[in-house]
């Protein structure tokens, strides 16, 4: 019988063989746990499992759990519930280890919570930068139910030295790729409304989204949200790894774009930022004429939604919406506005959202080296009352490498051992970025002689420069 572990093994194994053919199936039937993802999500990434939710489909106030978006770095745990614990330990007076159950028996909490993920809309900076390319759809919205982190912590009786909560999940590396592990600092840890959950919109988590338990971090970016979780460790001191160093920082000084930033230069994300979604009218879409009903969604990671605006002429003027009924404190907010009566057209609509600090969504948002927090106003394409005009947006281009270069065997080799060619693909890089990208890949465990190197970059470069 083949183990989680004799495949990982395996896997991290085949990036120095000569072929990893007949790997990738048995790596995806593995991590996605048998269950199918919706095929209504847009696959950014099949291994590891990011999928994006088209906004189409982002038309309730609660996504549903199947539609949700799915960002993993590395292939999905499946964790077998019966033998699942969450250990406490580290700087607490008395570490503990808890089952499912005994969770369950601690006072339970409910909340709905905007997640997004800080890479949302990666793929709109210019120039392009490394990573999955998100466009709209990395954020939904959920009820999560769970118990308070505080709660937990509380029991174990965290040392005065505490500063930080190491957060841990079931999912483990493949090759030398650092493992996922997050800090959160202690007051947002024990901030009463900070939760480990259970439950997604009233059913067990699933696989994809953390089962059986996960982190709910309200109003801070989706990394923090450690899924699969299964150890809580209290640090007097911050973490050394390099999703806590490297990984999610944002220059502290506007950079120019395509600028490489110094890592002392650099500070961790938090909150999110203040942000809209317009749901309707879709992108490119034809309406009958007379009326153009706008409507959406939009979030902030601290503070509420003040209001939202609207635009049909390309934000030359802007009209106040109405915001929707439901309304939670860390949870999206609808937005919508008609108007009648227009003339027959083309019109490019755009949406703006205010929260109460005072906060807006401006035409630029600040290039940064990993594509965070884009924010822009958003914009659509509508004809009203003619037919649809064609939109720009050129249909996806297939993710697979070409077939007809001589190097494509060399990139298989080198590359697919740990994730697919869809991550490649979706990517546009220069020289620099592709080279800085191999650097990262060599460190984690890639093997490559100068030679191939060489190769494997002018490949890259050749393929999937910038547009
Ligand atoms: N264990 C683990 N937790 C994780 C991740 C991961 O790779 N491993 N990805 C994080 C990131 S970057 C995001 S945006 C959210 C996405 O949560 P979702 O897949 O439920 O949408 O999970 C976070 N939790
Ligand atoms: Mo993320």
């Amino acid at each position: 019988m083949i183990t989680r572990r004799t495949l990982l093994r395996g896997a991290s194994g085949v990036a120095a063989l000569s072929s990893c053919a007949g790997l990738t199936p048995l790596l995806q039937a593995w991590q996605t746990g048998g269950a199918r993802p919706d095929p209504r999500l847009i696959v950014r990434s099949r291994t590891p499992q990011d999928l994006e939710t088209p906004v189409s489909l982002l038309t309730d106030w609660i996504t549903p759990n199947d539609l949700f978006f799915v960002r993993s770095h590395l292939p999905t745990a499946t964790v077998a519930p019966a033998g699942w614990t969450l250990t406490i330990k580290g700087s607490v007076e008395r570490p503990l280890t808890l089952r499912l159950e005994d969770l369950r028996a601690l006072p339970q909490t409910t909340m709905a919570v905007t997640l997004e993920c800080a890479g949302n809309g990666r793929a709109f900076f210019e120039p392009p930068v490394a990573g999955v390319q998100w466009q709209k759809g990395a954020v939904g919205n959920a009820r999560w139910t769970g118990v308070r982190l505080a709660e937990v912590l509380k029991r174990a009786g965290v040392r005065t030295t505490g500063q930080f909560v190491l957060l841990d999940g079931a999912d483990r590396s493949v090759g030398n790729v650092p493992d996922f592990l997050r800090t959160l600092p202690m007051a947002k840890a024990a901030h009463p409304d900070t939760l480990l959950a259970f439950e997604m919109n009233g059913a067990p988590l699933p696989v994809s989204h953390g089962f059986p338990l996960r982190a709910i971090v309200p109003g801070w970016e989706g990394a923090y949200w450690v899924k699969w979780l299964t150890t809580v460790d209290v640090l007097d001191a911050q973490h050394d790894g390099f999703f806590v160093q490297t990984a999610y920082r944002y220059p502290t000084q506007p950079v120019v774009p395509g600028a490489v930033v110094p890592a002392n230069e650099m500070e961790p994300l938090s909150g999110l930022t203040v942000k809209s979604l317009i749901v309707t009218p879709g992108d490119g879409g034809a309406l009958p004429a007379g009326r153009l009903r706008v409507a959406g969604f939009a979030w902030t990671g601290d503070g509420e939604i003040a209001r939202v605006d609207v635009s049909r002429d390309g934000g030359a003027s802007w009209q106040r919406t109405s915001l929707g009924r439901e309304r939670e404190r860390y949870a999206w907010r609808s937005f919508e506005y008609q108007w009648r009566g227009i003339p027959a057209g083309a019109y490019t609509v755009m949406a703006r959202a205010t929260d109460s600090r005072g906060r807006t969504q401006t035409e630029s948002p600040q290039w940064n080296p990993s594509g965070y927090l884009w924010n822009a106003p958003d914009r659509v394409s509508v004809a009203v009352g003619i037919p649809a005009a064609p939109t720009g947006t050129t249909a996806a281009a297939k993710l697979e490498l070409p077939a007809d270069d001589a190097d494509t065997a060399l990139v298989r080799q080198k590359c697919l051992g740990c994730h697919d060619a869809d991550l490649i693909a979706q990517q546009r890089l220069n020289d620099a970025g592709w080279s800085r990208e191999i650097d990262k890949m060599t460190r984690w465990g890639a093997s490559l002689a100068d030679d191939e190197r060489r190769r494997l970059l002018g490949y890259l470069v050749r393929h999937f420069a910038p547009r």
